[in-house]
């Protein structure tokens, strides 16, 4: 299972300049066509990194995300909207990345980032209605229970509103068959970035573009960050440990990648827990709230099936003692049973048997 983010924006926003900086792609070249950019990415996590460096496994293996990238600019035929091509592309990601611009652009002017938002959001609405209304449309002799669902979700649609999370969640029986295709984008998990101009890097959160668009954000309940990804760009072509250097001496301390990533977890309420050992260390995503057999399952369906207990110790803990056996000296790794739920950054061992 690797998670999809698709990028999103208005023309001219920043897109694949941010794409290019997240996965270290020169991908101008291609959104010129307009084709779209898809790229997978490892997940950075410095616990993985301090494991690796203990155990020297043969294989390091971390979480992957893949991120989609989808011109804005349209043609006359779709006329001014973002239309079909760009926003029918997104209904099959995970989480959408709405990208606000919050530079000054050479012919589009100073920024306004939350007018941006709203006629971004807005259009994801005009989507949504429009694929709802279709379904109706299309199948006539819905089953009556389905049909007030959809009527439901519709008429929130309808005043600009974002359906209840819990409605989208959980259509009637009867609906499910209609709606499993849908995949409504409002329904999505949205993370908002600024993309801020070089003057305020290493400030880009007091940035007063940057400002307004969190402002937008937290009305939202959504995540944010702020980035400049034509600086992030340039510096995603150096070697490790030059772009380390670079960022400390522009102030930034965490890249964007890291900064989406952690937004990216907590607005699909993921975490990570890690394996380690001679053979591989490695890094797996759970949803919050996942017991011990169901991380197990992520592993192989065998160890959920075969489940004993799970032997588990923090990596704060593993990292700090630097070996299984101080960790067991010093008490810190517990043997945890079947309704364990597992905690971000728990090393889990477990013990199975078929
Ligand atoms: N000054 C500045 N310019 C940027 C930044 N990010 C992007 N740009 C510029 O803005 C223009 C548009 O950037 P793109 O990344 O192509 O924008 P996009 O969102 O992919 O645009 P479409 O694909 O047409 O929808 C380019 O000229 C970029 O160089 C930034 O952080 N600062
Ligand atoms: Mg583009």
């Amino acid at each position: 299972m690797s998670l999809t983010i698709g990028i999103i924006g208005l023309p001219q926003a920043g897109k694949t300049t941010l794409f290019s900086a997240l996965t270290r792609l020169d991908a101008g070249a291609a959104s010129a066509s307009q084709k779209p950019n898809q790229a997978r990415v490892a997940v950075p996590d410095e616990r993985l990194d301090k494991a690796s460096a203990i155990f020297t496994p043969k294989k390091t293996t971390p979480t992957a995300v893949d991120f989609l990238d989808v011109a804005a600019t349209v043609t006359v035929e779709e006329k001014g909207s973002l239309g079909k091509r760009v926003l029918g592309s997104f209904r099959t990601v995970d989480a959408l990345l709405m990208v606000a611009r919050a530079f000054d652009h050479p012919y589009l002017g100073a920024p306004r980032p939350r007018a941006d938002l709203e006629t971004l959001d807005l259009e994801l609405v005009i989507s949504d209605l429009s694929v709802i209304e279709n379904t109706l449309e299309r199948n006539r002799k819905m089953p009556t229970e389905a049909r007030v669902w959809f009527e439901q979700v519709r008429d929130v649609l309808q005043e600009g509103r974002r359906p209840d999370p819990a409605l989208i969640a959980s259509p009637p029986e009867a609906a499910r068959p209609f709606a499993q295709s849908m995949s409504l984008l409002v329904a999505k998990p949205t993370i908002v970035a600024a993309n801020v101009g070089e003057s305020a890097l290493g400030n880009e959160d007091a940035d007063p573009a940057a400002q307004e668009a969190r402002g937008w954000a937290e009305e939202h309940r959504r995540e944010f960050f702020a980035v400049c990804a034509a600086i992030e760009q340039e510096i995603s072509q150096l070697p490790p440990e030059e772009a380390q250097e670079f960022m400390s001496g522009l102030g930034i301390e965490k890249s964007g990648l890291d900064k989406l990533i952690v937004a990216s977890y907590r607005s699909l309420d993921l975490i990570t827990f890690l394996t380690v050992g001679e053979d591989e260390c490695r890094c797996w995503t759970v949803h919050r709230g996942a017991t011990a057999p169901e991380a197990a399952g992520k592993i192989h369906s065998d160890l959920e099936k075969g489940f004993i207990r799970a032997e588990v110790v923090t990596s704060e803990d593993f990292l700090r003692l630097g070996t299984m056996a101080a960790c067991r000296d010093k008490g810190v790794l517990r043997l945890e049973g079947r309704t364990y739920v597992v905690q971000d950054g728990d090393i889990l061992n477990i013990r199975f048997n078929v």
